[in-house]
């Protein structure tokens, strides 16, 4: 990709550099001298007094219009954030090292959000401060986000992945195919391939799942039946893992973390005991964790989620992440037809001809209507962020 040449910015500098106390700031046992040192030689302050200082840096515009800053990539090194917790993440090179890093301060300042500097599968520049400890000193752009709305604000789950399995159990908790929509959507918004997983097929006969099954399967998308019980299906899904980036989701009960632990015997993901996650202190089960495959390819495990709201989804985006819709709403009469109320819309005729389901208008309709996502029961508290 042709390199813009570096510019100069301007950024705003941010008043807490002189709260050197924050709580729960987990950079803060300046452990790379994080708070003094990072002002590097491409760095001035241009300082008129504390509330007013800019700072001018040299940086690189992303292909996104982002910023990236220039930095001594040869004293670098490069690596995938495996977990974030806060400000501190893990971060595993391509040999396998894995390096404890805090990032560094102009990163946090030049990031457009605060709460998403660094999140789980961003691939980095860090520079080691010791044999497992580092400070990550740019966030390559990324590829492809899955995200969620939060109080009002972006949370990304993860970053970089190909595709989410979006996985339902067939009951217990009972399917919500509402929900399937859902996360689909937040995977076609994102850049992302989705998959939809039935768990817990035990628990259910098979031909009353058949017409779900049919319903996504003709609309493209890989479906699996699995049962982490009986070991059912684990095998195709492990072949639709592999040499791929891919991201679990869905509501927390359903069997992420069971079905994970199949694929590749070893892991240990904590399983069941939902009430148990929302204990203190149990941050391992609370944020997104990458893992390397044997076979090739990662997985990232998601922590439960209250609820699924979708993030910046704006209602008249909403029919180009409902595949099937797609090849109808040119035949709707007016152009911003939203599909509802007007005469002549090719997606309600499309319905009245069995070309797309009264399930998924249903599910279309909940979502334009700004419905705020569907609760998914008494677990979780969002990941630090
Ligand atoms: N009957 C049945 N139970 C399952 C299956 N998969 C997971 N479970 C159980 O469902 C509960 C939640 O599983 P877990 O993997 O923690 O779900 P997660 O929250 O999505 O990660 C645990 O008690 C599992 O033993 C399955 O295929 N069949
Ligand atoms: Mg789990
Ligand atoms: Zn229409």
């Amino acid at each position: 990709m042709p390199r813009k040449q570096p510019k100069k910015i301007r950024v705003e500098f941010r008043k807490n550099r002189l709260n050197r106390r924050r709580q729960n700031d987990f950079t803060r046992d300046a452990r790379s001298g994080d708070e003094t040192d990072d002002l590097s030689k491409d760095e001035r302050l241009t300082g008129k007094g504390d509330l007013t200082r800019r700072r001018t840096i040299v940086a690189d515009e992303g292909s996104d219009g982002g910023l990236l800053r220039t930095v001594d990539v040869d004293a670098c090194r490069r690596g995938r954030v495996i977990s974030a917790i806060g400000l501190t993440s893990l971060v595993e090179t391509e040999a396998g090292e894995r390096f404890e890093c805090t990032v560094r301060r102009v990163v946090r300042t030049m990031a457009r959000d605060q709460r998403n500097v660094v999140v789980t599968g961003d691939d980095v520049l860090f520079l080691p401060t010791g044999p497992k400890e580092g400070v990550i000193e740019r966030v390559d752009p990324r590829r492809s986000t899955i995200s969620r709305a939060s109080q009002r604000h972006e949370h990304i789950i993860v970053s970089n992945v190909d595709q989410a399995v979006i996985v339902v159990s067939a009951d217990d908790p009972p399917l919500k195919p509402a929900l399937i929509d859902r996360f689909l959507v937040s995977a076609e918004k994102g850049g992302v391939r989705g998959i939809v997983c039935i768990n817990k097929c035990d628990l259910k006969s098979p031909v009353l799942l058949q017409p779900l099954v049919g319903l996504y399967a003709r609309l493209g998308y890989d479906v699996v039946l699995t049962s982490a019980s009986t070991g059912r299906g684990i095998e195709r899904l492990r072949s639709l893992l592999r040499d791929r980036e891919t991201v679990f989701t869905g509501q927390s009960g359903v069997g992420k973390s069971s079905l994970l632990n199949l694929v590749q015997p070893g892991w240990q993901l904590k399983t069941g005991d939902v009430s148990g996650w929302t204990k203190k202190g149990t941050h391992t089960t609370r944020r997104a964790v990458l893992l390397r495959l044997d076979g090739g390819g990662w997985a990232v495990d998601t922590p439960g989620i209250r609820q699924m709201v979708l993030w910046d989804v704006r209602p008249e985006e909403v029919e180009g992440y409902f595949v099937e819709f797609r090849p109808f709403v040119a035949r709707c009469r007016f152009p911003d037809c939203t599909h509802t109320h007007e005469s002549g819309c090719g997606i309600k005729q499309a319905m009245a001809d069995d070309l797309i389901s009264p399930m998924r208008y249903e599910s279309y309709l909940r979502i334009i209507e700004g419905d705020e996502g569907i609760t998914l029961g008494n677990d979780l508290e969002d990941p630090a962020n």
